[in-house]
């Protein structure tokens, strides 16, 4: 269902795939244009939250990834770069409740991830990247999150996501002995 990439999550709608998380996002907001829409009505509005969707997935998740599985001198450098793109997060929910407003949206949905990967992540590589006093109102945002009863429903537990990521670091660490 997914021939170029090879990866999930794909929908399928209609017999046909839909690829890519952001995009799967937008579809569903476009084919199922309910009362509660995921994309802000304004024009530049959209614009900025499709922007800061590709910065969470270029930037905030291969950040954190890199400082998961790197070591040593390079880890501190990794933690710095991963708390970088963390503040500029910061300052975009300050005084919001959510990315989205009142209610939650597009960019909450991409950034919600934090939430339940990114304390895995923490523990896996050993180390905090989101804590209450550097960065209390995305800390603030991430308990909102997690409390929508929609998104408090399909929580997967956080052991599982520990596995997942100590299974990856394990397999890339594996990798790196075998080259050596
Ligand atoms: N940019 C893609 C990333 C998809 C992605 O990395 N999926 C991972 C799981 S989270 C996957 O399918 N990995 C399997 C593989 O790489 O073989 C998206 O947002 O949908």
């Amino acid at each position: 269902m997914n021939p170029i990439h090879k990866k999930v999550p794909v929908l399928i709608h209609e017999d046909k795939p839909i690829v890519e998380s952001l995009l799967i996002l937008e579809y569903i907001d476009e084919v199922w244009n309910t009362t509660h829409p995921l994309m802000p009505e304004d024009t530049y509005d959209r614009s900025m939250a499709r922007f800061w969707a590709k910065f969470v997935d270029e930037k905030v998740v291969v950040t954190a990834f890199e400082a998961m599985k790197s070591e040593g001198e390079e880890k501190e450098v990794a933690i710095v770069a991963a708390k970088e793109t963390l503040e500029l997060l910061e300052k975009q929910i300050e005084g919001k409740k959510f990315f989205g407003g009142d209610e939650i949206g597009y960019l909450d949905l991409v950034v919600g991830w934090i939430c339940l990967w990114l304390p895995a992540i923490e523990q896996v590589g050993g180390m905090k990247l989101l804590d209450s006093s550097t960065f209390p109102s995305l800390y603030q945002w991430t308990q909102c999150f997690v409390h929508v009863p929609a998104i408090h429903e399909c929580l997967p537990p956080r052991e599982k996501a520990v596995d997942y990521f100590q299974t990856g670091l394990n397999y890339l660490r594996s990798l790196d002995a075998s080259k050596k």
